[in-house]
């Protein structure tokens, strides 16, 4: 399958994020997705640089207000103070409930917190390019869907599932996997299915969908009563109104073995086939290996080739959207172990 990459990632470089009381390196670095592309070349694999094209969905998945904060966000914070440009903005302030968040405030970190589901997102001064670049990256998968090809493979970062409609989070801004499955259904499809496999519970996914009954999210993740998100991926969410039976969570406790994993991603096929979707998107998050640093399932490197292969039997045409994967050396190796499981079994 071919690979999509978006070379400006690297200019979303953030120096430190903030971890257990400290300031530490980003998990979520450049180097993840050199080690993608040089397992990717190492491979053999046709890895293509990505198009402008998500000019016309983003404002369809995201909101206006929130598009325009973030494409000037950076500016707006090194235009507070001169030294500002060697620094890192985060929120400091929520509009949990009882407050407003219709209204924006004048303040920049004030706006920032609106924007924003945690503390945990450093932006450095390339992020919008970055985050616009992937999103650009995913639509470019679609279209080679579009063009014939039966897969493409979306390598990104910043990651994209914890991005909600008006909010970036969890080190996402912009939903790539929501931008895919829109494009799809832009495209013609009628019914298109997400899977996430990202140890994380995709919120930002789940909340963009969860009325709609044309877009089937199934997420494999973590359990949030001890995992982030922890707000949002509970069993009982089943989606809303329309998208009632529409939104299927397979939470799993910390430490699950890996055949309780794979019993659960029969579950979650299983539902992809009752559905009847025309496409597939698949959040390929590996921070369920069982070195991932901040991360607790026990997934070992060819198991990964276990997961393509079973993706592979729903003999759908099928994006697939890099997400989290934070044992950085490892990190490519298993990405294209997916790639190559599902590539044989097709
Ligand atoms: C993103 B993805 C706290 C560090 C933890 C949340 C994890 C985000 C994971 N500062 N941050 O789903 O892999
Ligand atoms: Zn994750």
């Amino acid at each position: 399958m071919i690979t999509v990459i978006s070379r400006q990632h690297s200019i979303h470089n953030p120096k430190f994020e903030f971890y257990r009381g400290e300031k530490v390196p980003c998990f979520e670095s450049p180097q993840r997705l050199e080690y993608v592309i040089q397992a990717l070349h190492d491979r053999g694999h046709d890895v293509r640089e990505a198009e402008q094209l998500s000019d016309r969905v983003l404002p369809t998945v995201h909101s206006q207000r929130y598009l325009q904060f973030l494409a000037s966000a950076w500016d707006q914070w090194t235009a507070l103070a001169a030294d500002n440009i060697d620094k890192q903005p985060f929120p400091s302030v929520w509009p949990v409930r009882s407050l407003r968040s219709d209204i924006e405030p004048k303040n920049f970190i004030a706006r920032l917190g609106l924007y924003s589901m945690d503390n945990g997102t450093p932006m450095a001064a390339g992020t919008w390019v970055a985050a616009k670049a992937g999103a650009d990256a995913a639509v470019s998968a679609v279209a080679l869907l579009n063009a014939g090809h039966t897969s493409a493979f979306c390598a990104t970062r910043p990651p994209g599932h914890h991005a909600g409609p008006d909010f970036m989070g969890g080190y996402c801004f912009l939903n790539n996997a929501a931008i895919a499955a829109q494009s799809l259904r832009d495209s013609g499809c009628q019914r298109v299915a997400i899977i996430d496999v990202d140890y994380h519970h995709g919120n930002g996914t789940q909340t963009i969908f969860y009325d709609r009954p044309d877009v089937l999210f199934v997420s494999l993740h973590g359990d949030p009563r001890t995992e982030y998100p922890f707000y949002l991926g509970h069993a009982d969410e089943t989606g809303r109104g329309a998208g009632q039976g529409y939104n299927l969570n397979l939470p799993m406790t910390a430490g699950t073995d890996t055949a309780t994993w794979f019993a659960a991603l029969d579950t979650a096929c299983r539902q992809i086939i009752r559905f009847q979707a025309d496409a597939l998107v698949i959040s390929l998050g590996l921070d369920t290996f069982a070195e991932d640093p901040i991360s607790r399932f026990t997934l070992q490197s060819d198991d990964f080739f276990h997961i393509g292969t079973r993706l592979a039997t729903l003999r759908l045409p099928t994006v697939f959207i890099m997400e989290g994967g934070y044992a950085t050396t490892a990190l490519g190796h298993n990405t294209v172990n997916v790639l190559e499981g599902f590539d044989n079994a097709y």
